[in-house]
């Protein structure tokens, strides 16, 4: 809206030229986002705890976690409010992918909230049935990889991080391939959602690669020179990851451990949607692999554990699973296991970073 607002009258007060530069709106993009969650965060803590928005406890989970009922939940509200706000703020809004952007991000977030919803009313910690979750969140993103794919000018080819030269077309099965992505990711970041600021720390990482990825891929000249796909358009969405990144570090202020409100599946469906949904966008979908890898191996480890265990009639690989609740058990103190997996985090999105370079 400012861009729509300020920059025209540039020729009038020269300082609005400012506007024009992604980089400039990148930047106050995040700091409005982390403004506006730092400045309602207590109203939002003490608001859900009026309404009783409380989280339950699962009885079988490690005994350290009982302590937390009663924790307010659903501070992933605050979060879309403030990437949406800000974003509207910021970015061209006639750009086609923001709006598609923000469709995932709030409509993921929809999701989440009726999930949670329904987890206040029954009292417990079960909300929406698996099925009618997976239904849903296949729903939204179908519809978003049909209207991304329809888009003139995108390309359906995959982009295979370090190998510049294989690019396969998929087609109309690309939409299926960006519904995977998205869903995927909205699950990913959801199971690891279990520890304090666990999740938003590398949300965060995975926000602000992206947020350069985006920035180098809607750049013809910087695109061509570092032989990256152009996306005519993308850079927009840099300003959108700079958001997600400002918002999440607003939350992590209240959410860093002992936490004093946790995001609840509306934050973690939404944000995993939203980062989904940017790695489709511009085109470094594969990448996301690396980028998000905390996510993927917390995912991995549940799908392992669950293998395992149903092969095997009842054995386990991990104590736990998602694998923070592993090291829980082994009695490392929670915030060594979230500073850790956050370092983790640090380390696979600068080894993606490397692929700007290296192909
Ligand atoms: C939700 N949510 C937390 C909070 C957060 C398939 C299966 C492995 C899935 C997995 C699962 O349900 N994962 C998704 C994880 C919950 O947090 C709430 O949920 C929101 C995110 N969706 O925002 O509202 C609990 O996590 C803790 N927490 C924090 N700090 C935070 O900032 O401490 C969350 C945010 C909160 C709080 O305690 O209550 C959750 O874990 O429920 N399932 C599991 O994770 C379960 N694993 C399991 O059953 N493993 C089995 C195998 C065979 C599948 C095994 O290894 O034996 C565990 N979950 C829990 N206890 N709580 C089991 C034990």
């Amino acid at each position: 809206m400012l861009y729509h607002l300020l920059y025209p009258l540039y020729k009038t007060i020269s300082v609005f030229n400012v506007f024009r530069y992604i980089t400039f709106r990148t930047i106050y993009a995040s700091l409005t986002a982390f403004l506006i969650c730092f400045v309602l965060g207590p109203w939002v803590i003490k608001k859900m705890s009026l309404l009783q928005v409380r989280q339950y406890i699962r009885e079988d989970g490690p005994e350290s976690h009982h302590k937390k009922a009663g924790t307010p939940t659903m501070g992933g509200t605050l979060i879309i409010f403030s990437v949406v706000v800000s974003t509207l703020l910021w970015t061209n809004l006639t750009n086609f992918y923001i709006w598609i952007a923000l469709l995932v991000t709030v409509g993921y977030g929809g999701i989440g909230f009726i999930d949670d919803y329904l987890m206040q009313i029954k009292k417990q910690n079960k909300g929406l049935s698996v099925k009618n979750k997976f239904l849903l969140q296949a729903i939204l993103a179908i519809l978003a990889g049909v209207l991304i794919c329809s888009h003139s000018g995108f390309s359906t080819r995959l982009t295979i991080p370090f190998l510049k030269n294989i690019s396969p077309d998929l087609g109309w099965g690309y939409i299926l391939f960006a519904a995977f992505v998205i869903i995927g990711t909205s699950n990913a970041v959801n199971i690891t959602d279990g520890l304090d600021g666990l999740a938003i720390g590398p949300f965060i990482i995975a926000a602000a690669a992206y947020m350069v990825f985006a920035y180098v891929a809607g750049h013809i000249k910087i695109a061509d020179y570092l032989q990256i796909r152009y996306v005519a358009g993308s850079g927009e969405i840099a300003i959108f990851c700079g958001a997600l990144a400002g918002s999440g570090l607003g939350f992590l202020w209240f959410n860093t451990y002992p936490a004093q409100i946790f995001m609840g599946d509306v934050g973690s469906l939404s944000l995993g949607g939203a980062i989904g949904t940017v790695a489709v966008i511009t085109k470094q979908e594969i990448l996301l692999v690396l980028v998000g890898g905390l996510f993927v191996i917390e995912t991995l480890s549940v799908i392992f554990q669950v293998g395992f265990f149903k092969m095997t009639n009842g054995r386990r690989i991990f104590r736990m699973a998602p694998l923070h609740h592993h090291f829980e058990l082994k009695g490392w103190p929670e915030p060594k296991v979230i500073v850790r997996f956050w370092i983790i985090a640090i380390t696979l999105a600068l080894l993606s970073m490397s692929t700007l370079k290296l192909r």
